[in-house]
């Protein structure tokens, strides 16, 4: 067994998502977000048409359980929840601002002071525990007016209401935050039925009323793109015009990029290739900071022009991220013909036949430890930044036991396993500066909207139909993960 040899310093923690957590969906002047209108990033919003102001209107659903707005409380749990990291020896954690706590409408000139003060409380404690506070600036947050009144990243407006947004962020936690990260996964933004969420953009157009998105052009979702590029980029030169500490990624969904060819069949390794461009092209530009030529070709084969001034091009160039954060759940296989699906996870295809273990159902995925190694050193090769796993885990189906616990042996195997790789990927190289845990305590789903999709080490009692008493217990892998951090992985060796 490779010796485990973790750096001194490695951000060892966990990683949350405002709109997962925090519930408090409309105190203290909070906005809606496009989070708040969906139960599940999976499902349509639920938006109908209006036909007399010719716009899109919500139209909650009185069936429908939105546990985001409630979340599990952390709004006013925080301290409690951030005592448990801390007893578990996080040095890092990761959370989001809510966008639309600060500017509800996303449109304001100045920010609502109860949101920051929030934040202040919030990252102080952290600061106060010793805790690194780890932010994404926006985690499937987009205040819900920017999208319906211009729709959202489909409009340069939108890069003028961030930067507003940014700078009073910034500033704001001047000294307190460095480690940030712009759009949460911005990658999904070229899946349909994420681009509502993921991407923040919506279809405002009279004409494509009887859908949500439906008739986006690949044009529509690349100048979207485009648009969020120079935003990333204004906003890593502002990070670091603020202060020259500051250390702003961008954060990608990257299972994508383990992908392997089904067969030896040449067109199944150049589909891999091909598959791995559509989220590479979003490290190309912020990491490399260039279009590359095969974008290019894209927008030369389908007749697209955007609307992009050589200036922006200057901006990319000059302002590409500080380390790449990304999440790691599963890999995947192509093979040519079949169509490559996706979800919060990464990529849904064929069942690889190399691949023996699965996660339980009823959200079964591959476990595959060593597409983690192979992942970071991709990402080592081609782009030589720091690189930030940011989230891994494992989502179970799980109820307390009579002990008021719950014997999660399968997390802590699958931990293991790809922490293991991870000290591979260390010895190979790789320039890995931390591991957050995802979703440290249960929160709601990102993907299916449901709190039964379990990834903690701190159970917390809430279901699906939104009752619970919200109280936290811990489970087994708590003490566990306790033992990772505290031996700085030395207890990986331990069969
Ligand atoms: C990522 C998201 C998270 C998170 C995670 C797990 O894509 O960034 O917000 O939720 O996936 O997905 P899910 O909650 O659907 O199980």
């Amino acid at each position: 067994m490779t010796k485990i040899s973790f750096p001194e310093n490695f951000l060892w923690g966990g990683a949350v998502a405002a709109n997962q957590c925090e519930g408090a969906w409309n105190l203290d002047d909070k906005g809606v977000n496009v989070s708040d209108i969906l139960v599940g990033i999976a499902n349509l919003p639920d938006l109908k048409w209006n036909e007399i102001t010719n716009k899109w209107e919500v139209c909650y659903q009185d069936n429908k359980v939105y546990l985001t707005h409630d979340g599990v409380d952390f709004y006013h749990t925080y301290k409690e929840d951030l005592k448990l990291m801390k007893e578990m020896g996080f040095k890092a954690f990761r959370t989001s601002i809510s966008w639309a706590r600060i500017f509800p409408n996303g449109d304001e000139k100045e920010p609502n002071e109860k949101g920051l003060k929030f934040y202040d409380d919030l990252f102080d404690e952290m600061l106060r525990l010793g805790i690194e506070p780890v932010v994404t600036m926006s985690h499937y947050e987009t205040p819900l007016n920017l999208l319906i009144n211009y729709g959202g990243w489909l409009n340069p407006k939108t890069i003028d209401f961030w930067m507003n947004y940014a700078n009073v962020i910034l500033n704001r936690y001047k000294g307190k935050v460095k480690y940030w990260m712009t759009f949460n996964e911005v990658n999904n933004i070229i899946r349909p039925i994420m681009q509502f969420v993921a991407g923040g953009i919506l279809d405002i157009h009279p004409e494509h009323k009887d859908k949500v998105n439906q008739d986006l052009s690949l044009k529509d979702v690349y100048q979207a793109m485009h648009y969020l590029f120079v935003a990333n980029a204004k906003t890593v030169k502002l990070a670091h015009e603020i202060d020259s500490n500051n250390k702003v990624g961008c954060m990608l969904s990257l299972s994508h990029l383990a992908t392997y060819p089904y067969s030896s069949n040449p067109l199944d390794t150049l589909g891999v290739l091909n598959y791995q461009r559509e989220h590479k092209q979003f490290l190309d530009v912020m990491v490399k900071g260039e279009y590359p030529g095969y974008v290019k070709r894209i927008w030369r084969d389908n007749n697209i022009n955007l609307d992009i001034k050589e200036e922006e091009l200057k901006l990319i160039k000059e302002n590409t991220v500080d380390y790449i954060a990304f999440s790691y759940y599963r890999s995947s296989v192509y093979k040519t013909g079949e169509e490559m699906k996706g979800d919060t996870g990464g990529a849904v295809s064929l069942n690889n036949p190399y691949i023996d273990k699965y996660s339980p159902a009823p959200w079964s995925w591959p476990v595959d430890p060593v597409g983690i190694r192979y992942l970071c050193n991709i990402l080592n090769d081609e782009y030589q930044k720091p690189l930030f796993i940011v989230e891994n885990g494992i989502g179970l189906d799980e109820n307390l036991d009579s002990h008021n616990t719950i014997k999660d042996e399968f997390r802590k195997e699958y931990i293991k396993e790809h922490l293991l790789q991870v000290n591979e990927a260390l010895a190979d190289g790789c320039n890995i500066i931390g591991y957050l845990y995802w979703g440290p305590f249960d929160i709601v789903s990102a993907g299916t909207g449901e709190m039964k999709k379990r990834y903690g080490f701190v159970y917390v009692d809430r279901f699906n139909d939104g009752t619970g008493t919200l109280k936290r217990y811990k489970k087994q892998s708590f003490d566990w993960y306790k033992q990772v951090i505290n031996t700085n992985g030395k207890i990986l060796e331990e069969k």
